[in-house]
């Protein structure tokens, strides 16, 4: 007997991968519905953009683990005990608890937390939702990463810039460490740039890849960024080696920050950042005489005690040496006016002023909130044309950890109902315990996930997302670039699955908000966001791949800047208004002391990795199975440990188990402490899946000595530790301990 078999159907198109959030371009394969294949793009200019997370797609979206039906607690939280129901179901509950929960506390009682870049569809639709409802508790992963740089930024000029690294003579990386495999085409830009001959100065309590490659290296004590870039300023002032026609025509605050900088003489700061006073002299020299010098965004400074003040630095650095809005310079590229951005249909002027000032952080830590924005308003409607004109998601959020502890105590206010959406929240912000605290006070919490993440344990309902290579999407770089890069869905969801679109529209129509969310498909907001253009998703899809308007420069010229005094804010009246020094300075961390000698910094990302995801995907698990702290030979000896064995990381606070990584480059005094670690492979066996067993949120705390004053950032590059020899932790299984 012959069975007739259906002809299978091959689909190919351009998809972006959210794999990691730089957002490669790639050529995506499926059959019969099913991703089959990644392969780098078929145009040479970015062909060499793609990782090997990229290809391992296929096997993320394919995986056994992944999430395809909506999950209902059953039992106590964080149990693990679930029952299946179905997407109706699940959204019908998800909306009368919600309206329950904002009927007895206010709107201000619901925080939702999404990165929004993997899960691509949100097109500010969360905001839109809850500027409709009245609630202002919006949080972000972006708040520790760019997000927050872009609010500061805007500060001193109105604009988040994007670096030219193309075609820049000089780069400078703050520890930012771009390589192959981590943040590809940002690599591919700097090696470029050092094949034309551009000089690097890295930034580095370790001799990182980007270290190794560098014109000059400075091997930084962790935590003193800021206070690195108060010497450079002083060269570059004193040497004269600034841009005095551009300071004198479009800087104000030339003459404070001068004598602000007057307290920083290079000996103090060769002491305070432990790299010798020459060679900070010679970096500020090579960056200031550089025909065309970048300091690409880096997450090290979104990431410290004194944050406001390392990345207004760099702002200024920028202005300074005439860097702004130039060939090789740092451009600023305002809102494309045939695209409608997010800030657009975040609809902002819907929530009142009154709901707004609710939002927690807007009183103690208001740089990224609404209180700025608001003032910032009138100065961005004159110079873009669009008064909430929004960056990276990160200009008008509330604060993490103020919404944890309102979580968590019902301090100032309760909130009681959390939405999380591709974000992991429990790992993923400072102060784990606290986090597990909030969330296990909510009486209403969703994930919408495509794995059961530690933060998916605790949940009350669990919905499947779908995956990049499933649905359409145009990726507009969130405001910080004018590129349109297309991407097409050539696989199909889960069927019960829902894009955060979806989620969101559904949640809206049963909350009595249907008539703002109109739109049935993703091609129709597609079609809506294009309209100024007078194209359709379909026009769009047929002629274009990627959309790169040529730059225009100098644009300042015509219409200033999008700051109060329309100039570039040397000195920041903002920053005076809302009650803080308006000069940036350097703020100590804690100091090691007897009890805990080394200075702990988070972060070192893993190639195999983004951030808290895909440790059960075995093909990149295979290539790091376990947690390490790297630490210098000299320091390893001391404490009695060796390569590859476990050790507890202790802190005042806390303690966490990785493996030992002895490290010839790291500097002296100092120890990594990985990012993101859970163990999807002990789910079952140890509670939320080892959640608290290696993650660095356990021992990055958020009291008030250890948050940056102006964003309420959190300090994670630097603070005392100590390591002890340990038995590798319970319950691991045979990878782990690889
Ligand atoms: N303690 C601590 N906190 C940090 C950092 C740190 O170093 N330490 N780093 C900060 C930085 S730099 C960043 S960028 C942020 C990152 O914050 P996030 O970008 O929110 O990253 P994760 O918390 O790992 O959560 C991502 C989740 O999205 C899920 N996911 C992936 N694709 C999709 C999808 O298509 N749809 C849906 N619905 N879900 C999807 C993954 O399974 C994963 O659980 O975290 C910040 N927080
Ligand atoms: N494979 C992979 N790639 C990724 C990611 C991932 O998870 N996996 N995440 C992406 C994301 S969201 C981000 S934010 C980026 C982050 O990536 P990077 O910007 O490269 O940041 P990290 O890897 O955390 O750390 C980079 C360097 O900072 C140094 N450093 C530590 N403390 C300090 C300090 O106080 N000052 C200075 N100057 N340097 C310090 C460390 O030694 C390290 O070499 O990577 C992106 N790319
Ligand atoms: S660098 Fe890798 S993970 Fe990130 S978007 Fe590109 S291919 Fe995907
Ligand atoms: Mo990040």
């Amino acid at each position: 007997m012959t069975l007739a078999h259906a002809p299978s159907t091959t689909r190919t198109g351009y998809s972006v991968c959210t794999i990691c959030d730089i957002g490669c371009q790639l050529r995506a394969t499926a059959v019969d519905g099913r991703l089959t294949e990644i392969k780098p793009h078929d145009s040479p200019a970015v062909a060499r953009n793609i990782c090997y997370k990229g290809t391992a797609a296929p096997k993320i979206h394919n995986h056994a683990d992944r999430l395809r039906v909506p999950l209902k607690r059953v039992g106590e939280r964080g149990g693990d005990r679930w029952e299946e129901i179905s997407y109706e179901q699940a959204m019908d509950e998800i909306a009368e608890r919600l309206r329950a929960v904002v009927d007895q506390h206010g709107p201000e009682a619901l925080a939702v937390s999404t990165s929004g870049w993997n899960t691509q569809t949100t097109y500010g639709f969360d905001r839109r939702f809850m500027n409709l409802l009245g609630a202002p508790n919006w949080i972000s992963g972006v708040s520790l990463c760019a997000g927050n740089t872009a609010a500061v930024n805007r500060l001193t000029y109105g604009w988040m810039p994007f670096p030219d690294i193309g075609n820049a003579s000089c780069v400078v990386l703050l520890g930012h460490n771009p390589r192959k495999h981590s943040w590809t085409p940002i690599y591919n830009l700097i090696e470029g740039a050092r094949r034309r001959g551009a000089k690097t100065i890295v930034v580095d309590p370790r001799v990182s890849d980007q270290a190794e490659r560098a014109t000059l290296h400075l091997q930084i004590r962790a935590g003193t960024d800021a206070a690195l870039l108060l010497g450079w300023t002083k060269v570059i002032i004193d040497e004269g080696l600034y841009d005095k026609d551009f300071v004198r025509d479009w800087c104000v605050g030339f003459d404070e920050l001068s004598a602000r900088v007057d307290e920083y003489p290079l000996e103090r700061v060769a002491e305070i950042t432990g790299v010798k006073a020459e060679r900070i002299a010679e970096a500020a020299r090579i960056y200031a005489d550089a025909d065309g010098a970048v300091i690409p965004w880096t997450p090290i400074t979104d990431q410290q005690l004194d944050s406001t003040s390392a990345i207004r630095l760099q702002s200024i650095l920028r202005a300074l040496t005439g860097n702004l809005d130039v060939v090789g310079g740092e451009l600023l590229s305002g809102v494309r006016p045939d695209w409608r951005s997010e800030a657009e249909l975040q609809l902002h002027d819907e929530i009142s002023p009154q709901q707004r000032a609710k939002q927690l952080g807007y009183e103690k830590h208001p740089v990224y909130t609404y209180r700025t924005a608001e003032m910032l308003k009138p100065h961005l409607e004159r110079v873009w044309g669009e008064p909430w004109v929004d960056q990276v998601m990160g200009c008008h959020m509330a604060n993490p950890t103020e919404v944890f502890r309102a979580m968590a105590d019902g301090d100032p206010y309760p909130v009681k109902a959390f939405i999380a959406l591709g974000n992991n929240t429990l790992l993923s912000y400072p102060n784990q315990h606290q986090i597990h605290r909030a969330l296990l006070n909510q009486d209403l919490i969703v994930a919408h996930e495509i794995f059961m993440t530690p933060t998916a344990m605790l949940a009350d309902y669990v919905l499947p997302g779908d995956v990049f290579s499933e649905r359409n999407h145009i990726a507009d770089a969130w405001a910080w670039s004018t590129r349109l890069t297309l991407s097409e869905a050539v696989a199909d969801p889960p069927e019960q699955a829902s894009s955060t679109f979806r989620f969101w529209t559904d949640l809206a129509r049963r909350m009595g908000l249907g008539e703002h969310f109109p739109w049935e498909t993703l091609e129709e907001v597609l079609d809506h966001r294009l309209e100024p253009s007078g194209r359709t998703f379909a026009e769009f899809r047929e002629s274009t791949v990627m959309d790169v308007p040529v730059p225009k420069f100098r644009k300042y010229r015509k219409t200033g800047f999008a700051t109060p005094s329309g100039k570039v804010e040397l000195s920041s009246s903002i920053l005076a208004d809302l009650g803080f020094d308006p000069l940036p300075y350097h703020r100590p961390a804690p100091a090691p002391t007897e009890d805990y000698p080394y200075r702990v910094f988070s972060g070192v990302r893993e190639d195999p990795f983004f951030q808290t995801g895909q440790r059960n995907i075995g093909v990149l698990r295979r290539r790091s199975p376990a947690p390490q702290f790297f630490i210098h030979p000299d320091d390893a000896a001391r404490e009695g440990l060796a390569d590859g064995q476990w050790a507890r990381l202790e802190t005042e606070h806390g303690h966490v188990a990785a493996k030992i990584s002895v490290q010839a480059g790291m500097r002296p005094g100092h120890i990594r402490v990985p990012h993101g670690w859970w163990y999807p492979e002990t789910r079952g066996s140890l509670e939320l899946a080892g959640a608290f067993v290696s993650s660095d949120a356990v021992l990055t705390i958020d009291t008030d000595e250890l948050l940056d004053h102006e964003q309420g950032i959190p300090h994670f590059k630097g603070y005392p530790g100590r390591l002890v020899p340990c038995d590798p932790p319970d319950g691991m299984s045979a990878t782990t301990l690889g």
